[in-house]
């Protein structure tokens, strides 16, 4: 095969890999990549252009204006870019380990890396001839070389990310040879900063440590290939986790090897719509390669309905008067089995995802069918809970996080079982959901000494005509009153894309280039608010996302440079 000037070997397995199980993921041995291609993930053989508002195109100019950053997105913290700029060498340019860096060619997310931004970098300046101008260097002004240097002995090349990595990086664009100087592997791979041509000196860290996105699986299947296009425009934008929230009431993709009648009766099709063991795999697999977490989401007491087709008692039965009406309500609290199953299920999650996190819900629980039910009714009474259904809801929770617990991960969960008032290890964050931008909730968790993350208003599902990304851009999350030491414990946010209205069909252009906006609030330096900056660099930035085959939608009126070139 033959893709955009690359020899790839013949599909044979890798492609019915795709749609069948496949037990063992490298990634390393080229097969991915060729499916990516297939894929379209990398849809553009000519991959980046330089950053064209640097270099002064009158054309672009016209349709907006441009940043003295140019196209940087999200603005790292701190950029000095000279005037001066070099060619790069087309021929001989290569990405390569530093000879001090303590990664070696054995670290295959280093080398599958290079991979990757050597295309996108040399797609770019191949494809633009640059006439020799004013600012060119006379003599050798040729860049041959970005090496990378990890400096710490550890290079995390074979580890997954966490809430603690160390994102740093730092890049010295000069002739003849950039460096990319970085911790461990995570901040090498943000090193993607490096976009060449100007002498630049660029020194950059993230201002939040969890920055996410959440895709519902639930509400519509999402192809995996879907899923790991998304991964690859988060890494674009240097989000590094992806919250999945894999189940939900309408459908229950997961396929649990301990409990596979969960898919196999309560997926939208036992077969084509759910993620098998091997899927997950690939997607974590995926994820880490770009530096990000997998976090999956078991939702329960409530948003349940799908889990009682193949569990069956694992529901509550709703009354109507004194006989069963046949419909179910959330998890059962009261029965013993309840929680033999959850201990069963929740110790498999925590072999499948290897992140330390897992996401236990606990949002939006209905108590209307725990009402109608005589033997809830006697079992409340029995716990002194009265008519209080959230002590009911607290109960199921504070058992449910034992349990979790004893599987050695932390968790997070959604406001409301902080609301309610349930126990939390010190190390559970706090998912705040409820309320507009500048948040009291966030205050109220923080000083309760919890650590949190904020999505109240980064619902990225909601539309509106209009430029919306510049209200998720304007949202500051430490705006909430609280001291210093309460600031601390806001650890990041999530842009939520919920699944009601949104499938393989609409969730790329839904979804990018909106929240990108959200990746620079949480990447960059709290005064980094200029919005009509924002638009010039995120026009161009949208831009690179399309010419990538990324379908992210217009900002405004317009057009990309690659459309005439
Ligand atoms: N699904 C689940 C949802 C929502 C939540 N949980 C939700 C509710 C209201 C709005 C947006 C999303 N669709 N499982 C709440 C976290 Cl406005």
């Amino acid at each position: 095969i033959f893709v955009c000037g690359l020899h790839l070997p013949a599909p044979g397995p890798v492609l019915s890999g795709l749609v069948t199980v496949r037990t063992s993921v490298n990634m390393d041995s080229g097969w991915m990549r060729t499916v990516l291609v297939l894929l379209g993930v990398f849809g553009s053989c000519r991959g980046l252009q330089p950053d064209y508002t640097e270099q002064g195109d009158p054309e672009l100019q016209s349709a907006s204006g441009s940043s003295k950053y140019g196209s940087l997105w999200p603005l790292p913290q701190k950029v000095q870019i000279s005037d001066v700029s070099f060619r790069l060498s087309v021929s001989g340019f290569r990405i390569r380990d530093a000879k001090e860096s303590s990664a070696g060619p054995s670290c295959s997310l280093l080398q599958n890396a290079y991979r990757r931004y050597y295309e996108y970098i040399l797609g770019g300046a191949g494809v633009k001839k640059q006439k020799p101008g004013k600012n060119w260097r006379s003599g050798p002004s040729e860049l041959t070389e970005l090496q990378v240097w990890i400096t710490s002995p550890d290079s995390d090349c074979d580890a997954f990310p966490s809430v603690t990595s160390d994102e740093s990086y730092e890049l010295t664009v000069d002739q003849p040879v950039a460096v990319l100087k970085a911790p461990n592997v995570w901040g090498a791979l943000h090193g993607r900063t490096f976009r060449l041509i100007n002498s630049s000196v660029i020194s950059d860290f993230p201002r939040f440590a969890h920055r996410g996105i959440l895709l519902d699986t639930s509400r519509h299947f999402l192809p995996i290939k879907v899923i790991l296009a998304n991964l690859e425009t988060m890494a674009m934008n240097k989000f590094n986790v992806f919250h999945w929230h894999i189940v939900d009431d309408p459908s229950f993709p997961y396929l649990s090897r301990t409990f596979p009648q969960l898919s196999q009766q309560g997926a939208y099709h036992p077969y084509t719509h759910v993620y098998t063991p091997a899927d997950v795999k690939m997607v974590i697999e995926f994820a880490r390669l770009r530096g990000i977490r997998v976090i999956p989401e078991f939702d329960t007491p409530g948003h349940t309905q799908s889990w009682g087709k193949g569990q069956p008692d694992l529901l509550t039965p709703c009354y109507s008067g004194s006989t069963p009406s046949g419909t179910f309500g959330p998890v059962n609290p009261i029965l013993n089995t309840t929680y033999d199953f959850m201990k069963q299920f929740f110790t498999e999650v925590s072999t499948v995802f290897p992140d330390g996190y897992v996401h236990l819900g606990g949002d939006e629980v209905d108590f209307s069918c725990w009402k109608s039910n005589p033997d809830i009714k006697k079992f409340m009474d029995q716990q002194g809970f009265g008519q209080d259904y959230s002590k009911l809801e607290s109960f199921y929770i504070q058992k449910l996080l034992d349990i979790v617990t004893t599987t050695k991960k932390g968790y997070m969960i959604w406001q409301e079982v902080f609301d309610n008032g349930v126990k939390l290890k010190p190390d559970t964050v706090v998912h705040v959901w409820i309320g507009g931008g500048s948040n009291e909730e966030m205050g109220k968790v923080t000083a309760a000494g919890y650590t949190t993350i904020l999505s109240a208003p980064w619902y990225l599902d909601y539309i509106s005509t209009g430029q919306d990304w510049q209200k998720y851009y304007k949202v500051e999350p430490l705006s909430f009153n609280g001291t210093e030491a309460q600031k601390k414990l806001v650890i990041g946010g999530e842009a939520c894309l919920w699944g009601e209205y949104v499938d393989a069909t609409n969730l790329t252009p839904r979804l990018w280039p909106r929240a990108s906006a959200v990746a620079e609030r949480l990447w960059s330096s709290k005064d980094v608010k200029d919005i009509s900056d924002a638009y010039n660099r995120l026009t161009v930035h949208r831009c690179r996302m399309v010419q990538r085959g990324i379908p992210a939608e217009p900002l405004f009126y317009g057009f990309c440079p690659h459309e005439y070139k």
